[in-house]
């Protein structure tokens, strides 16, 4: 079932776009919870993580490959910074279309719940 994410990549609703290729989008999380906080999403509707299939495998690699590129472009490589990827309830995932979220622009500290 389509998200909202879907709608953004359609261009049906507005967002902060930061990085587009034929397979990939990214762009600015509405929410941010760091100075810095994109979201990477594949065009092609992914649930969660647990739908990825060995098809998938170029595209997520596509998905990495954006990460670099985009945390390059915004200087931040050196520093550093966190991908995380949300998976169902307990992960605590709210939109149902597979994402990489980026977070990066202050010292990000160990992970916790
Ligand atoms: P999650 O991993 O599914 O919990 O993350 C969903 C993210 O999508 C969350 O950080 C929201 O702030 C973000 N988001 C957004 O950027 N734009 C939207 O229109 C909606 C959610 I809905």
């Amino acid at each position: 079932m389509s998200t909202i994410f879907t709608k953004i990549i359609e261009r049906e609703i507005p967002a902060n776009i930061v990085y587009e290729n034929d397979k990939v989008l990214a762009f600015k999380d509405i929410n941010p919870q760091a100075p810095i906080h994109i979201l990477v999403v594949p065009k092609k509707e992914i649930p969660t993580v647990n739908d990825i299939k060995a098809e998938d495998r170029e595209l997520i690699g596509e998905m990495y490959l954006a990460i670099g590129e985009i945390t390059k472009e915004l200087g931040v490589q050196e520093e550093g910074y966190r991908v995380i990827t949300n998976c169902n309830q307990y992960g605590g995932q709210e939109v149902f279309h597979l994402h990489f979220h980026i977070m990066a622009g202050e010292p990000l500290g160990p992970m916790r719940a």
